[in-house]
């Protein structure tokens, strides 16, 4: 048939005869683009943390329907909440809400997927073949999950009831608590890949939880606990990784350093390691649990429109402004965004009020005046009761939101992960009230008087 419409050729309908001329097919083929086209005045992709809380902030300021939202999925997760179910002190269903209740009600959601970008022309093109026409784009796609990267993985992870774990996806979330529980004795393996990863402390959070777990109930002497990791360090920030190897030599957990998982054996129960400073050098561990993170990418979608992106695949933004090197209308938030800082949703959170600021700027034809510092926060939970909050920005230097020394590990600061963070994210910072801690920070750093010298 498509033959016949592109040749103008003849079509048999309720036993007349249509004929299609060149004109019609024209005509047909501009009305299905007409029904099939959008405009906006600020599109953004990708309704997670940051998407989500930038296009709230946006429908603050804009009349209704000029900001659209594409996103595909239709839940919306908490994710920083995975590390806690892992560990069994919440439950998924509590990480989750539709994406239909959270997302803003003055923007106009599309249920679909990006899959080209045309930053020349202004516009995006979804799984639909829809045409969506932009003044202004916020780029929010976040992180890929590759667990396929890894051969064996996703093998080991369909195996019910299995040893092998990941609290990175909410399709496997619960394997480790369900695994941790049925544990008797033998060695317990962590890994952290060679890749970018969101959230770079929660590799570790989940060997501390999982350490304190066994104490708790007498297996910690049946078993070992092995944390093997690409990074050259336990942590990227100083005064903190300090903080951590006291954490783990006081717990005696096995750190291994620039050691990477390429691949699970599930029969045999075997994890291969490449060592990143030999290449040619593998390293076989036996394992009673495997808790494997992901390596991780940008969106494939992403990475595939070379003009917006850099080499690695990420939006090439300028770090303090967030706004793209080569197209001043086009910005990114979040994890997709190829700024130095660390992939976390504090970030994220941080940067909402610049991208905001600078799209309304744009908008009225203002000068972009505010500066993203590399604000990022990763609230190190070392237990079922403890948390070292980390804080920093783009040097690596610690920016500490309260008056006491935050390497030190804390039940306030464990409170404020598990009880308080969640209902911040889903009142404020969704609806687009939260700025990150910097107006909290400089009024309980009255009481501090400087002393923080670290
Ligand atoms: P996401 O929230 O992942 O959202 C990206 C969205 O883009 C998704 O909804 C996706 O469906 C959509 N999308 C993807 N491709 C397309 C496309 N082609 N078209 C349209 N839409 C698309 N952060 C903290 O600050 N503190 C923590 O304690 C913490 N703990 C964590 C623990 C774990 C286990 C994990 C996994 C993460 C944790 N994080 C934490 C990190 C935090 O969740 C992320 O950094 C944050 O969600 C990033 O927000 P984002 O908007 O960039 O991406
Ligand atoms: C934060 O702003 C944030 O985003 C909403 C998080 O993600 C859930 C965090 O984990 C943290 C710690 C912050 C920073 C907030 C304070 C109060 C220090």
């Amino acid at each position: 048939m498509i033959f016949n419409l592109l040749s103008g050729g003849l079509k048999v309908k309720f036993k007349k005869i249509v004929v299609f001329d060149s004109n019609t097919i024209r005509l047909l083929s501009t009305s299905n683009k007409l029904h099939n086209k959008e405009r906006c005045k600020v599109l953004v992709v990708g309704g997670g943390t940051g998407g989500c809380a930038a296009a709230a902030k946006l429908s603050h300021r804009l009349p209704k329907n000029q900001v659209m939202l594409v996103e595909p999925a239709d839940k919306h997760y908490y994710q920083p909440m995975f590390t806690l179910i892992g560990g069994g002190m919440k439950n998924l269903d509590s990480s989750w809400k539709y994406m239909k209740k959270i997302l803003p009600e003055k923007a106009k959601w599309i249920q679909e997927k990006v899959v080209k970008f045309e930053p020349s022309n202004n516009i995006v093109v979804t799984n639909t073949n829809k045409e969506i026409e932009y003044d202004i784009l916020l780029i929010a796609m976040g992180l890929q999950l590759n667990y396929n990267k890894v051969p064996g993985l996703v093998e080991a992870l369909s195996i019910p009831d299995g040893n092998v774990t990941s609290i990175y996806s909410p399709k496997y979330v619960n394997r480790h608590w369900e695994a941790l529980q049925k544990f008797q004795s033998g060695n317990i393996i962590f890994t952290f890949p060679n890749s970018p990863v969101k959230c770079p402390g929660a590799p570790q959070k989940i060997v501390y939880i999982t350490e304190e777990y066994l104490r708790k109930h007498n297996k910690r002497q049946n078993s070992t606990v092995t944390y093997m990791t690409s990074l050259p360090v336990i942590f990227g920030v100083k005064p903190y990784a300090d903080a951590l190897w006291e954490v783990v030599k006081k717990r005696d957990i096995n750190v291994t350093l620039r050691k990477n998982l390429c691949e699970v054996k599930p029969e045999q129960n075997v994890a291969v390691f490449q060592d990143l400073d030999n290449l040619t050098k593998f390293i076989e561990l036996e394992y009673s649990l495997l808790h494997a993170v992901p390596p991780m990418s940008a969106p494939l979608e992403l990475a595939q429109s070379t003009e917006l992106v850099n080499e690695a695949g990420f939006v090439d933004v300028h770090p303090s402004t967030m706004q793209h090197k080569k197209y001043n209308n086009i910005f990114a938030i979040g994890d997709c965004s190829a700024s130095p800082n660390s992939k976390t949703a504090a970030a994220a959170a941080a940067q909402t009020p610049v991208v905001v600021d600078h799209i309304m700027a744009i908008i009225n034809g203002k000068k972009l005046e505010r500066v993203y510092d590399g604000y990022a926060s990763c609230p190190l939970v070392t237990g079922y009761s403890k948390c070292i909050l980390a804080e920093f920005d783009y040097d690596l230097k610690p920016k500490e939101t309260f008056p006491f020394d935050q390497r030190k590990e804390r039940y306030s600061m464990f409170i404020m992960k598990k009880d308080f963070m969640p209902l911040l994210y889903w009142h404020l910072m969704l609806n687009g009230y939260w700025n990150g801690p910097d107006t909290m920070r400089n009024l309980l750093n009255i009481f501090s008087f400087g002393k923080k010298k670290y």
